[in-house]
C-alpha cells in the first residue's frame, strides 16, 4: 500500500513539475505587446525616431501597436485608451505638450498598464503616473547653442527665434537654457520670437515675416529650435537677398542630415545634436519592466555639437 502511495505521489510531483516548466516556458516565449502612440511626422528627427523605434521592435520580436497621432494630443489620448481596451504589457509615448495627460494616465495606473515616456516629458502632480523617461536634456540643448553663440559672435548678438510647438516640452526647456545663458551676455539679445511648430514650413513663413519687418536689418543671428525650421528659415533668407550662414549666422538643433549638408553648402552654422536613436533603450526599458527589474526614473541620451567646420567630415557618419 505505501509503495502505492509513493508512486502517486512521484506521479503528482511529476505532473506539477511539467505545468510549471510549461509555465515559465510560455511565460518566456509570450510576445511582449507594446503600444505606442508618436506625436506625428513634423520633422526629420520625428521621422527617424519613428524608425528607430519600429525597427526595434521588429528586431526584438516585439508585438507594436503604433500609433501616429498627426500632431494632435485629443488623437495621442484616444491611442492610449484604445492600448488599455486592448490590454498591452506597456505604454510608451512622446507627449506633444506637457499638460493634460493625468486623467489619462491614472486610467492606465487604474488598469495596471506601466507607461514610459519617450523624448518629450509630461507635468504631473504625481510621478509614479510614468515609470521612467527616456530622452535628451533640452535644457542643456539650449545653453549649449547660446554658449556657441556667445563663443562665437564675441557675446554680442541681435537673435530672431524660431521657437518649437508651443507648451511642448522642448520648445519650453530650449528655450530655458538659452535663455539662462544669455542672462550673462548684455550684448546678446532676442530681438523677435515666434513658434514655427518644429516644421520647415512653418519655419519659412515666419523668417519671411521677420524679414519683412522694418526692423529686420538689426537681426545678426537666428536660433532655431529645431533644424527644420531653419532650413525652411535658409530658404527665405536666400529668396530675400540674404546670405544665410554669412549675413546671418544660425545655430540649431537636432543634427539632422540636412543641418550637416547646410553647414557643408556654408549655409548653417551650428547645430545641437538632439539624438532620435532611441529605440534600443527603449526597448531596453520595456523588459526591464515585463521582467520586474528596477528603473531609472529619467534617461538622458548622450549628444554633441557640431560646427561647419567638421560637417564635411562628420557626414558620412551621420546615423540620422
Ligand atoms: C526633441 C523632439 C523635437 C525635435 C524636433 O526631442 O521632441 O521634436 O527637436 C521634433 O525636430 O519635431
Amino acid at each position: 500500500m505505501n509503495r502505492l502511495i509513493t508512486f502517486r505521489n512521484k506521479i503528482l510531483a511529476l505532473l506539477a513539475l511539467i505545468a510549471l516548466t510549461a509555465d515559465v516556458s510560455s511565460a518566456a516565449s509570450k510576445k511582449i505587446i507594446v503600444g505606442f502612440s508618436q506625436i506625428g511626422a513634423e520633422s526629420g528627427w520625428r521621422t527617424a525616431n519613428t524608425e528607430s523605434i519600429k525597427s526595434e521592435a521588429a528586431r526584438r520580436g516585439v508585438e507594436l501597436k503604433f500609433a501616429d497621432a498627426q500632431q494632435k494630443q485629443e488623437n495621442q489620448i484616444k491611442a492610449l485608451r484604445s492600448f488599455v481596451a486592448q490590454g498591452v504589457d506597456v505604454i510608451a509615448f512622446s507627449p506633444i505638450v506637457e499638460t493634460g495627460w493625468e486623467p489619462v494616465l491614472r486610467e492606465i495606473k487604474k488598469a495596471k498598464i506601466p507607461v514610459v515616456l519617450s523624448d518629450r516629458s509630461v507635468a504631473v502632480t504625481d510621478d509614479s503616473l510614468y515609470v521612467t523617461f527616456i530622452g535628451s536634456d533640452f535644457v542643456e540643448e539650449g545653453r549649449r547653442a547660446a554658449n556657441w553663440l556667445a563663443k562665437t559672435s564675441g557675446g554680442k548678438a541681435m537673435i530672431a527665434e524660431l521657437v518649437g510647438t508651443p507648451a511642448s516640452a522642448p520648445a519650453i526647456d530650449r528655450k530655458k537654457g538659452f535663455e539662462e545663458v544669455l542672462a550673462k551676455y548684455p550684448g546678446m539679445k532676442i530681438v523677435k520670437s515666434q513658434s514655427g511648430d518644429f516644421t520647415r514650413a512653418k519655419g519659412k513663413e515666419v523668417m519671411e515675416s521677420f524679414l519683412k519687418s522694418p526692423d529686420a536689418k538689426q537681426i545678426t543671428t537666428l536660433f532655431a529650435h529645431n533644424d527644420d525650421m531653419a532650413l525652411g528659415a535658409i530658404q527665405a533668407m536666400e529668396e530675400a537677398g540674404v546670405r544665410p550662414g554669412k549675413d546671418i549666422l544660425i545655430v540649431s538643433i537636432d543634427g539632422v542630415r540636412g543641418a550637416f549638408e547646410a553647414m557643408a553648402a556654408g549655409k548653417l552654422n551650428c547645430t545641437v545634436e538632439c539624438n532620435p536613436l532611441i529605440g534600443p533603450q527603449l526597448f531596453d526599458s520595456v523588459e526591464a519592466i515585463v521582467a520586474h527589474k528596477p528603473l531609472p526614473k529619467r534617461t538622458v541620451v548622450q549628444e554633441g555639437v557640431f560646427e561647419q567646420s567638421q560637417a564635411a567630415a562628420e557626414l558620412p557618419k551621420r546615423k540620422y
